[in-house]
């Protein structure tokens, strides 16, 4: 075992409270493409003409047709490895505050698929920018199920490129809300907009009180999600990273391991 290994073991084996928070890179391994980096989505699409309020008041269209194939990929994906190790620590020993910026439900899934016949509830991650599974009126802010595009309209078939098939759903019309007739747009946080209040005072108030803040493939540069582990920081308590490469936090981090979390997770958290 790696040295650096053997310390983060020893200082989670150590610690009663653990927060962790994760980005994008802990779903590469299901398939899910990243923000940044050389595939990252925002390598050949622009955030401010599709993640922003302004984009979608300019052209709905066009931002559904980007969810929409979003969408279609996260339902032909499933948790790896990564997600099934930090749902098995979660449920074992308890103490444990998951926070992700992730949108994909996969941390939701791994819990409740580890979780099996034990008596332990799946604990629902803090959500920081929100979730893919869910619509949200964009003028008067209800909540619903996704039913945007229609099941039989997501091209989920073997022929589903890798690429955004930008036109294909832009005919179909948007629904729109139930009690006020505005149009729905997913439930995600876009750059300009307020983290979900409980979500983000969750995810700072275990931080700081945490005993180690572990950090799983996020590049941390989106805030305030990014300012998260500074929390644990603050406290004089220290952070372990996992990641493929140095990011942001990489020089406050106590234990910087570098690597796939698919790989890495299951053996740091043995
Ligand atoms: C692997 C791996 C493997 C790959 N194993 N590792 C302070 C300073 C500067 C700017 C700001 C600031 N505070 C706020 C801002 C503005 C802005 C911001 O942060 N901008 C910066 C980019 C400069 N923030 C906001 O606008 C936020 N809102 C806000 O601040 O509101 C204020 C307000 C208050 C009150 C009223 C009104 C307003 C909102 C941010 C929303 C971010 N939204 C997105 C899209 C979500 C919806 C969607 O999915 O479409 O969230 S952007 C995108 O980035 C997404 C992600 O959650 C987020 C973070 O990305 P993440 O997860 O880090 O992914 P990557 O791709 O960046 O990194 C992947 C990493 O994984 C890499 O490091 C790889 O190496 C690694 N990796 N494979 C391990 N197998
Ligand atoms: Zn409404």
């Amino acid at each position: 075992m790696s040295e650096s290994l053997a310390g983060a073991r020893s200082l989670l084996a150590r610690a009663e409270r653990v927060t962790v928070l994760t980005g994008a890179g802990i779903s590469a391994e299901s398939g899910i493409p990243t923000f940044r980096g050389e595939s990252g989505l925002w390598r050949s699409h622009r955030p401010e003409e599709l993640a922003t309020p302004e984009a979608f008041r300019r052209d709905p269209e066009l931002v559904w047709s980007w969810y929409a194939w979003r969408r279609s990929i996260v339902a032909t994906c499933e948790p790896n490895e990564g997600h099934r190790a930090l749902a098995r620590f979660a449920l074992d020993r308890g103490g444990v505050t998951l926070v992700t910026q992730n949108v994909d439900g996969l941390h939701h899934r791994a819990a409740v698929a580890e979780a099996g016949d034990r008596a332990s509830e799946p604990a629902h991650p803090w959500e920081l920018h929100g979730s893919l599974l869910r619509d949200r009126c964009f003028d008067c802010n209800l909540k619903s199920d996704a039913h945007f595009p229609p099941v039989n309209e997501l091209d989920t078939g073997p022929s589903r490129g890798s690429d955004w098939p930008e036109t294909e759903v832009r005919d179909v019309e948007i629904p729109r809300c139930d009690a006020c007739g505005g149009l729905l747009r997913p439930d995600v946080v876009w750059f300009g907009e307020a983290l979900p209040t409980d979500a983000l005072e969750g995810a700072f108030e275990a931080a700081a009180v945490a005993d180690v803040c572990l950090v799983v493939g996020t590049s941390a540069l989106v805030h305030p999600a990014a300012s998260i582990p500074r929390a644990t920081l603050r406290a004089g308590r220290p952070i372990v990273e996992v990641n493929l490469e140095p990011t942001a936090l990489s020089p406050y981090a106590e234990v910087s391991l570098m690597g796939r979390a698919g790989a890495t997770l299951p053996e740091l958290l043995r």
